[in-house]
């Protein structure tokens, strides 16, 4: 709420910057880094959703009717998945709902949450006993001991993000990196810790800054953390104009690819799951896993904007901007929040990207063009079988071709550095369907004899 007035402010002035420019509003300036005409942008993006959508309305259909069997009525809010159960403050990852989720219960155990936090609890059991136990340590020891042991935890999670690339032949991260780089939250100042990635200088000076935890959600941010870093190392040599993402989508694909080739074989090979089963359970149970985090996100990804680009162009006015908020969410995600959200609130600024200014449409390109690039990276390794069986960690062909990729940059349309990696110069969200081909089919199943979909909520 106190940021409601401020935001509105702020609207007016980046909008008289943007018609300085030449643009119509700042909506438009960000549509128009494409390599296409602005005009065209919205509707390609329409277009992948469109290609993605039936997907999620199955997810949506079936997460759903898991609710309503588990808090009846209440469950659904018509038709729409109620906002405060998603286990998520935006809705934009479901994985907390797993335990309500989980198709087959225990089949194939992922519980990597568990195993970081056992990790962490044996770094810290070993740093006391070095120290002669917990009852020779005074209060403030004791203190300074646990942050110990989270700096420790914290390091050795980079660390392992840090492997998966020097695995695929990629350089170490320079020692500047761990040196200057905040990795946990510190005790004597307050700091933003929604993660970042930052090139200091052209020189390689490249550093994070979170506030990792031992947890799973933690743990793939860092890959998607050093995916931007990785990105910024490979395209240093170019000119200062080209030093930046094919496009803004690019940008965030670079980690989250690497995220899709955690396998359950692969976090077995790093040791945070047992020998992972190997059954038509295990595998939907992996994909449900999966789609909580990639599928649940994609309609949020597109809705951001969508609200902004109104904002920007004056569609949605400040005495809509909550409610547009609401419909935008109900129409996109299915999604509905249990009681009012008058004009008395502003939620959208409860999303660090909407004060933070930062265009959220890149986050959606993201979620296709992972894909694409996991395809073709698989492709490189000479992965056979199906597509989400594939893990490249340790693939130096797919390292290359990855690489080769990176260090183009922005030197070139982004639909020639398309080309060069997968062949094709579009966005194509055929491969996320290829991916979770199983799953969909499953849902498909499950979901039978139940009335999908929602009501739209009347336009205001
Ligand atoms: O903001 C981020 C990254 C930093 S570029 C942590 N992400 C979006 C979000 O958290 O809302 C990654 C996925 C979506
Ligand atoms: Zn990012």
């Amino acid at each position: 709420i106190p940021m409601r007035k401020d935001y509105q402010r702020f609207v007016e002035l980046t909008n008289q910057g943007a018609t300085e420019m030449g643009f119509g509003n700042t909506g438009e300036v960000w549509r128009a880094g494409y390599d296409m005409p602005a005009a065209d942008f919205q509707a390609e993006a329409d277009r992948l959703w469109g290609q993605v959508q039936p997907l999620y309305e199955q997810l949506q259909c079936y997460t759903r009717e898991k609710l309503v069997e588990k808090y009846g009525e209440q469950g659904s809010v018509d038709g729409m998945i109620p906002a405060h159960l998603t286990g998520n403050l935006w809705q934009q990852d479901w994985g907390n709902l797993w335990p309500i989720l989980e198709p087959y219960k225990g089949v194939g155990s992922l519980d990597i949450n568990g195993a970081l936090k056992d990790q962490r609890d044996e770094i810290l059991a070993d740093m006391v006993s070095a120290a002669g136990g917990m009852g020779k340590l005074t209060p403030a020891e004791q203190v300074e001991i646990e942050r110990k042991a989270d700096i420790e935890m914290a390091t050795r999670m980079t660390k392992l993000a840090e492997s998966f690339y020097t695995g695929l032949g990629m350089p170490a991260l320079p020692p500047t990196f761990y040196a200057d780089s905040m990795l946990v939250q510190p005790r004597d100042r307050d700091v933003v810790c929604h993660a970042s990635a930052w090139p200091m200088n052209t020189e390689g000076d490249v550093r994070i800054k979170m506030c990792i935890k031992a947890n799973e959600e933690e743990l793939t941010t860092i890959y998607h953390e050093l995916g931007h870093i990785y990105y910024y190392l490979a395209y240093k040599g170019q000119p200062p104009m080209f030093q930046n993402g094919a496009h803004d989508g690019f940008h965030e694909a670079i980690g989250d690819t690497i995220v899709l080739s955690m396998t359950p074989d692969y976090l077995a090979s790093i040791g945070l799951v047992d020998k992972p089963a190997v059954s038509q359970e295990a595998v939907i149970n992996s994909q449900m896993r999966m789609a909580l985090a990639k599928v649940a996100f994609m309609p949020f990804g597109l809705m951001i904007d969508r609200w902004r680009w109104g904002v920007f162009d004056g569609s949605i006015t400040p005495e809509n901007y909550n409610t547009a908020w609401w419909e935008l969410k109900a129409k996109y995600q299915g999604v509905a929040p249990a009681g009012a959200r008058g004009e008395e609130f502003f939620d959208p600024g409860a999303k660090y990207h909407v004060p933070g200014n930062t265009p959220y449409t890149r986050y959606f390109l993201s979620h296709i063009l992972q894909f694409q690039f996991y395809k073709s990276l698989c492709d490189a390794a000479g992965h056979e079988g199906p597509l989400y069986t594939c893990n490249f960690a340790n693939n130096p062909e797919a390292g290359k071709r990855y690489w080769a990729m990176m260090e183009r940059g922005a030197s070139q349309p982004w639909q020639q550095t398309m080309k060069e990696l997968t062949g094709g110069e579009q966005m194509d969200g055929s491969a996320v369907l290829e991916y979770f081909a199983p799953l969909q089919t499953w849902l498909v199943e499950q979901n039978k004899g139940k009335t999908c979909g929602w009501e739209q909520p009347a336009k205001s």
